[in-house]
């Protein structure tokens, strides 16, 4: 889109950051929930076309936009110093930000609705926000496991949580009572069903965290919002090239992030898929998944953390679930919506998948009780 309002909010925004060239076209990316996402194309002087993602940090999901963006800082020079270290061959596209008028790597633009950062565009490569196919789901685990590694030894220090208690399930089962009791928008009736459903699962909420405050879960620098389309695959080979979506890397669980990939890869329909007969794990999508991530992850997991993989799967679906129906019974005020149930369609959706988790967890269980003796037969 070259021209028209939106083309020139683009420009007007791509205009504060070490761009150079001619603005071409701008596009809105609608893939998030969250953030607003623009890709703005330039013509430079030597005739190449190159493209920027533009992103608005939403304020009312991470409270202190500023904090965000120093982790985002240290966590993107991290994997370049290491990428680099490795084998300058390797370092690919990783994600860089341009620095804005002013001298930092993001601009508050109150006229433009808050803060803004400027990143390059991964070229040749596209996402998909459902799985189609085990190789995908294979390179999805592979490139999460990958990044856990990379940024394992950044200091724990010098991570800010963005949002507190981002995966504490009994937390944010609590907070759910609380939306319901409230009621702010009269919707409580029509989730009865699920919150006697989620009474019901709710001792097993719990059982992470109290691993974790045992001692018997480490707490690693880990990304926090694994979903599919959090990674950039190449477009012929669908070969992952890069992990995006930075903003909640911090203190946490690798199971949570093995938790949301099964969430987003295992099932070949939509969040928000109504008709729920489809909403299924399916095994073979989770096998690879497993491998994938295993080959990059098992030989720093510890035994604790392998034995809670397909119930991490569990766990976040169903949590994810919670806060949809939160946000739902709140009156849609944290994630984005495009019909006035996608909250609570996008919450049943979650349950069903839970439920269908949950039903294969034995024969999850054992794949991966296969796959580490596999590992352990080659050391
Ligand atoms: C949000 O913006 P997006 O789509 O990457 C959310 C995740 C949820 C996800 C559900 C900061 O992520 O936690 O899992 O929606 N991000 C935040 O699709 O809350
Ligand atoms: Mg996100």
């Amino acid at each position: 889109m070259t021209e028209g309002p939106l083309a020139e909010r683009i420009a007007r925004i791509g205009d504060q950051f070490a761009i150079s060239g001619e603005f071409q076209y701008g596009e809105e990316l609608c893939n998030g929930h969250i953030n607003t996402t623009y890709r703005a194309c330039y013509l430079t002087e030597d005739g190449v076309q190159e493209r920027y993602i533009l992103q608005r940090i939403n304020d009312y999901v991470f409270k202190d936009p500023v904090m965000v963006m120093k982790n985002v800082e240290k966590v993107t020079r991290h994997i370049r110093w290491k990428t680099m270290r490795r084998s300058r061959n390797t370092a690919g596209q990783p994600l860089t930000l341009y620095p804005a008028r002013g001298g930092r790597n993001y601009i508050d633009l109150p006229e433009e609705g808050g803060m803004w950062r400027c990143y390059n565009n991964i070229e040749g490569t596209h996402t998909y926000d459902v799985v189609e196919n085990t190789r995908q789901a294979y390179q999805a685990g592979n490139a999460f496991g990958a990044f856990q590694e990379l940024i394992s030894d950044m200091n724990p220090e010098d991570i800010r949580p963005s949002i507190p208690d981002f995966h504490h399930t009994p937390k944010r089962y609590e907070a759910l009572l609380r939306s319901a009791e409230a009621d702010a928008v009269g919707r409580v009736a029509e989730c009865e069903a699920e919150l006697a459903m989620l009474k019901t699962w709710s001792p097993m909420f719990s059982r992470l965290i109290n691993m974790q405050e045992a001692g018997e879960l480490p707490t690693r620098i880990t990304h926090n919002d694994t979903k599919i389309n959090n990674v950039m695959l190449d477009e012929e080979t669908d070969e992952a090239v890069c992990v995006i979506d930075l903003d909640t890397v911090m203190p946490g669980l690798a199971l949570y992030d093995f938790g949301d990939m099964v969430r987003t890869a295992t099932c070949t329909a939509s969040e928000d898929e109504e008709d729920l007969s489809r909403v299924v794990m399916q095994m073979p999508f989770f096998e690879s998944l497993a491998e994938g991530y295993l080959d990059a992850a098992h030989s720093f997991l510890t035994k604790n953390e392998i034995e809670q993989l397909a119930f991490a799967g569990w766990l976040i679906t169903a949590e994810i679930g919670m806060r949809f129906l939160t946000d739902y019974l709140d009156g849609d005020k944290y994630f984005r919506i495009e019909k006035p149930n996608h909250n609570l369609i996008r919450a049943r959706n979650q349950f069903a998948l839970a439920r269908s988790i949950q039903s294969n967890l034995p024969r999850m269980e054992k794949f991966i009780r296969r796959l580490m003796k596999s590992y352990n037969r080659h050391k």
